[in-house]
């Protein structure tokens, strides 16, 4: 099954978030196969926002990502990188559509709240960036023959 990474980003901890974040991806009827709580460094950030190395906002960025501690949400779906691509809203929080998590939680365009991952080898990547394989549960979620088709599972 599709794995993505989200992470609650400093903003989104700071401002007692991580629920009401987490309760929509629950809701949405997806399976959280990993969470944790963790302060990222210069190491991971410079792998994890290797393509905006070069941009001006790049250390401002690192700052932030570093200022408090994040939670890291590893979540399986069907599909769910895009899923969760369109759950969250563009980056600039103000301008996100109503019903986005971004566009319901925030205004900034830097303190966006939440990261999503781009892509299947993003996720892949940036998943292996925070869990380590014990930090990763396979666990039987019993509900997802109502979430799903059965054809849509294979
Ligand atoms: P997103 O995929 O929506 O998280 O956005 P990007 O990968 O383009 O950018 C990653 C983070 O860089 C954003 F969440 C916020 C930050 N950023 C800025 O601070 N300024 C910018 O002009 C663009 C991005």
């Amino acid at each position: 099954m599709e794995q993505t990474i989200v992470l609650v980003k400093p903003d989104g901890v700071q401002r007692g978030l991580v629920g009401d974040i987490l309760r929509r991806f629950e809701q949405k009827g997806l399976h959280i196969v990993g969470l944790k709580m963790i302060s990222l460094d210069d190491a991971i950030l410079d792998e994890w926002y290797v393509h905006h190395k070069d941009k001006p906002f790049f250390s401002s960025l690192k700052g932030y990502m570093m200022s408090y501690p994040v939670v890291a949400i590893l979540l399986e779906g069907v599909e769910v990188v895009a899923t969760v691509r369109k759950m969250i809203g563009i980056t600039k929080a103000r301008d996100a559509e109503p019903g986005t998590i971004r566009g319901d939680f925030a205004m900034s365009q830097q303190y966006n709240l939440i990261h999503a991952s781009e892509s299947v080898s993003i996720a892949n990547k940036e998943r292996d960036l925070i869990f380590t394989v014990n930090d990763i549960f396979k666990w039987e979620k019993t509900d997802l023959k109502h979430v799903y088709l059965e054809e849509e599972l294979k």
